[in-house]
């Protein structure tokens, strides 16, 4: 026997769930460890649309002073599409969602100098009072803890090259397999293992989508890795009711919208595949493991290009800002 419809008593049962389903799958926790700044407390409460955003870039992904003017920037183009931007830091045994200038500052001139902090740091770093950029997946779980459904990034941790030996497969994977948050990134490094990457997502339930009108997938640098993302969204309304879709079928699974870097600012292709594999090369050598990798690789690739992948870097961050706070801009209206 099949119903075609649900009994009235469910339908009425969902409607009103439908207000705090956002809310009813968040975990609990003590907010004594999180604090969230008052411009994004308002913007939660009176539903508008927020873009979280990390601060492993800041602290460990660009040089000073450029990854401070590009953090900056980067909250602008959010709040220039209709979102309110919430940088999400560890600042003395703390969780911060919404940064001040002077924090920005603060995590920018401290480059590389404070914790890489991930899923796995967040309780150590936190209960010794300490501070720290927070990776992907540690601000997956903070946008996750107070009700930010998108966040935006340059790229995220994959499977690395050599995994099959190395193991290296970044906590950012089982992070988006686990955490309903959409990210939004331009695919992944070519540092990584780009069709091990897709696979490993696969495996881990993760809806990946290119925000283009094909479903190539693009791998940071180049709008094309020759590898294709499952689905495609073309405009900000579909990505945005692909999101609102999942986080009302309550998978409790992440997103990741891949958006390829603008056409103009891509810069040659082999320049940087050639500066990569010189870095890979290099940290081999030096027996660069764990945490360190990527921003070691991240740093000698622009020192090889001589700062043309961090200028490409820099423009990728920004585009992806600004199609998240669209996204989140479509997606407050859905759900209002
Ligand atoms: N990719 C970049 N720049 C970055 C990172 C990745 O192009 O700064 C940072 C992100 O914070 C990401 C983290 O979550 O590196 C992944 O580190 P690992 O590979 O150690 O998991
Ligand atoms: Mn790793």
């Amino acid at each position: 026997w099949r119903q075609k419809h649900p009994p009235a008593s469910a339908v009425s049962c969902y409607q009103e769930k439908k207000l705090f389903a956002t809310t009813s799958h968040r975990n609990r926790f003590n907010s004594d460890f999180v604090w969230v700044s008052e411009e994004v407390q308002d913007a939660l409460s009176s539903k508008k649309a927020v873009v979280a955003l990390e601060s492993t870039i800041i602290t460990h992904g660009m040089p000073y002073p450029h990854n401070f003017s590009t953090a900056l920037c980067v909250e602008r183009r959010v709040r220039e599409n209709g979102a309110i931007p919430a940088t999400v830091a560890v600042i003395n045994g703390k969780i911060h969602v919404g940064l001040s200038d002077t924090d920005i500052i603060w995590l920018a001139e401290k480059n590389n100098k404070l914790i890489k902090i991930s899923r796995r740091d967040l309780a150590s770093v936190i209960s010794q009072g300490g501070s720290g950029g927070t990776t992907v997946s540690a601000t997956m779980i903070a946008a996750h803890m107070v009700g930010i459904p998108i966040f935006a990034t340059g790229g995220i941790g994959g499977v690395h090259r050599g995994a099959e030996s190395s193991f290296d497969v970044s906590a950012d994977l089982t992070e988006l397999g686990r955490t309903p948050v959409a990210v939004v990134s331009s695919g992944v490094k070519s540092i990584l293992d780009i069709p091990k990457t897709l696979e490993y997502l696969e495996t881990q339930g993760v809806l990946v989508a290119s925000f283009s009108d094909s479903c190539q997938f693009p791998a940071f640098f180049t709008r094309d890795s020759g590898h294709q993302a499952p689905y495609s969204v073309g405009t900000h309304l579909e990505a945005a009711k692909m999101i609102d879709c999942q986080l009302g079928l309550g998978l409790l699974s992440g997103m990741l919208i891949a958006v390829p870097i603008p056409n103009e600012i891509s810069p040659a292709g082999q320049i940087i595949e050639d500066a990569i594999a010189k870095a890979l090369t290099l940290a081999r050598e030096r027996n660069i493991t764990g945490r360190e990798v990527t921003p070691f690789v991240l740093s000698t690739v622009n020192q090889i290009t001589q700062g043309e992948s961090l200028v490409a870097n820099i423009a990728l961050v920004e585009n992806n800002a600004s199609v998240a706070g669209g996204i989140a801009h479509c997606l407050a209206q859905l759900r209002a």
